[in-house]
């Protein structure tokens, strides 16, 4: 039995622990392809492909969406599965008697695959509504955030760190590489309730609605006591290491919709939903501009929404305007 596996077999049901054990192993296998930047496989690049929503996929993509697959799959305790990388829901045959479904981002942040940048794999666990003994249905994946009932991502950095909730907290695992498992090293992590940090992609600032563009003026002006500047700004472009940075620092981050995306770029089921999951549970918010992510009721599997996520205080002054 793993660490996380250990950790898990007192925080929730056996499958749960079981659809983490595939995770851990399904991540690893990609964390060592992104550790190799090349080195290994010829699995880096562009694949000359889009995926469902029209993005240009990268070969880690396809790479990724595959190991996730397979051993999510060979876990038997997943009826299904929802992923970027494929148009339509997939009944993982064999296992239709199998309690929970889940969505995935196999590998977020695209862009910076190939430049040695952080890059993630986000997730999120429901019991599937449709009846047992059945094929998975869409309604099994249009469920509400709230309905999770464990979320998490894995962030191929410096070091792999596995970020889950189960419901109980937000918990953060490293992964030791030599034992191809992970060790459990921050409990109840909680997003500090002041900011330091705005998370945004500045160049589309002309197409913000007014109230973004206050805000981002609050964050560029507001001064501490000292007279030095409140807020910095940091932005990735992977929305798992921003987040992450964010968690542990206290700041918000924002895709909103633009005019070449009226609902913004972050997809509400794999992306936005796990991720304010996570912020709840560390105690901060996560919204549309207006409502609250979790609560939204989901109408299409590649649905994007726009996405503003982070800490009390910051939320609270960009949910004023
Ligand atoms: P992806 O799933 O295709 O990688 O897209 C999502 C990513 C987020 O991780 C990131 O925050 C955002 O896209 C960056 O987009 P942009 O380059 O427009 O700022
Ligand atoms: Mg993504």
């Amino acid at each position: 039995m793993t660490e996380l596996n250990e950790f898990l077999s007192t925080e929730t049901t056996l499958e749960i622990a079981k659809i983490f054990s595939a995770i851990e192993q399904a991540s690893f296998i990609v964390s060592k392809e992104v550790w190799y930047q090349g080195l290994g496989d010829d699995i880096m690049g562009a694949r000359g492909t889009e995926n469902s929503t029209g993005d240009q996929q990268q070969k880690l993509d396809v790479y990724a969406d595959s190991v996730f697959e397979r051993a999510l799959r060979k876990s038997g305790v997943i009826a299904g599965w929802a992923s970027e990388e494929s148009d339509e829901i997939v009944s993982f045959e064999g296992n239709e008697d199998a309690s929970h479904v889940i969505v995935i981002d196999p590998l977020d942040g695209s862009s910076n695959i190939d430049v040695n940048v952080a890059i993630g794999t986000i997730f999120g666990i429901y019991e599937r509504v449709s009846p047992h003994g059945t094929p998975v249905e869409l309604r099994d994946f249009l469920q509400k955030g709230r309905k999770q009932v464990a979320a998490g991502y894995v962030m191929y950095s410096v070091s792999t760190q596995m970020v889950l909730s189960t419901g109980h907290g937000v918990h953060i695992f490293t992964l030791e590489p030599w034992k191809r498992s992970y060790h459990r090293v921050l409990d109840h992590v909680k997003m500090p309730y002041e900011g330091r940090v705005y998370s945004i992609n500045e160049v589309n600032f002309e197409d913000f609605d007014e109230g973004l563009k206050r805000f981002i003026h609050y964050c560029q002006n507001k001064k501490r006591a000292n007279g030095k500047r409140q807020y910095t700004g940091r932005y990735i472009g992977s929305l798992v290491a921003d987040f992450h940075r964010n968690l542990l620092r206290g700041g918000i981050y924002v895709y909103p919709g633009i005019e070449e995306a009226p609902n913004g770029k972050i997809r509400l089921l794999y992306e936005c939903n796990p991720i304010a999951y996570l912020a709840e549970q560390s105690g901060g918010q996560a919204t549309d501009g207006s409502q609250v992510i979790l609560d939204m009721e989901p109408i299409e599997l590649h649905q994007r929404v726009p996405f503003y996520v982070g800490c009390n205080e910051m939320m609270n002054e960009a949910m004023r305007t």
